[in-house]
């Protein structure tokens, strides 16, 4: 899944695709470079992050989704229902929710269309302030676990969980969460992980170069971001959302290649 985000101030490409022309182009470009779906967002919910208006987000979002949906599987990164219904009308398939309520879930159903259902502790604008878990994997699992079983029982046939790593989590909770990838996976619904150029990886990097404080700037964390995505691979995640399309489709071929060499064809 690559990232089309048509905002002014998302944390990694902020400001980049503000014009809906650049984020067509933008997504062209992740779909050639071998992305099977883009997730188009028109709401930044980098941490501290105010909401968008309906109309500004729709205004932001919808041209995009409309010149993309015959050429690729749209996704909707959105909170809001009414952008959702918009967004699916004009082409797109899987509701996108960083939510993971089943408002969205709803929209979903009553158009036949594909939920992912993310976890999230708080809203992005309070959501870094003192993340708290008792025992952080077992808390997400179970929401998602419930969640995902409630849409489908709304009607919902395509169900995806995703563990909303950087979500009101720090970075002890996104490395358990990782480690313990699994048990998600065990929950029974497809696994989206997305960690690409997120902070905690600045703070990895910046800890691996010989503990500089100052987190690695979010152009550098590219190694990060395809470790990562490698590592949720291999334990089971069924799709990565990521900005570095290229680079992960390469990195996931020679994962791949050796774990499918003995099987015949
Ligand atoms: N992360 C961001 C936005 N949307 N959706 C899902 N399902 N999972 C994520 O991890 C996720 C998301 C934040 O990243 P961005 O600002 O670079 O888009």
């Amino acid at each position: 899944m690559g990232v089309v985000n048509v905002t002014p101030d998302s944390f990694s490409d902020g400001g980049c695709f503000a014009d809906p022309r650049d984020a067509v182009a933008h997504a062209l470009a992740l779909v050639a470079a071998g992305a099977d779906v883009v997730d188009v967002g028109g709401e930044s919910t980098r941490p501290g992050a105010e909401p968008v208006p309906f109309d500004e987000e729709l205004r932001r979002v919808l041209p995009v989704v409309e010149a993309l949906a015959g050429h690729v599987r749209v996704s909707i990164d959105t909170m809001k229902p009414a952008v959702a219904e918009a967004a699916v009308r004009a082409g797109a398939t899987l509701v996108n929710d960083v939510s993971g309520s089943l408002d969205l879930a709803q929209v979903a159903a009553a158009h036949g269309v594909g939920w992912v259902c993310m976890h999230m502790q708080g809203s992005p604008r309070t959501m870094q302030h003192r993340p708290e878990y008792r025992d952080v994997v077992t808390e997400v699992t179970a929401f998602l676990a419930r969640q995902g079983a409630a849409a489908r029982d709304l009607g919902v046939g395509e169900v995806w969980v995703d563990p909303g790593i950087g979500f009101g989590k720090t970075m002890a909770h996104n490395l358990a969460l990782l480690a313990d990838l699994p048990r998600l996976v065990d929950a029974g619904f497809p696994v989206l992980v997305g960690t690409s150029r997120k902070s905690f990886l600045g703070r990895l990097l910046a800890e691996a170069d010989g503990g500089d404080p100052t987190p690695t700037p979010v152009g550098d964390r590219l190694e990060g971001s395809i470790a990562t995505a490698a590592w949720a691979l291999l334990h089971g995640a069924a799709m990565v959302r990521v900005h570095d399309v290229a680079e992960t489709v390469a990195a996931r071929r020679a994962l791949l290649s050796p774990a499918q060499a003995g099987v015949p064809a």
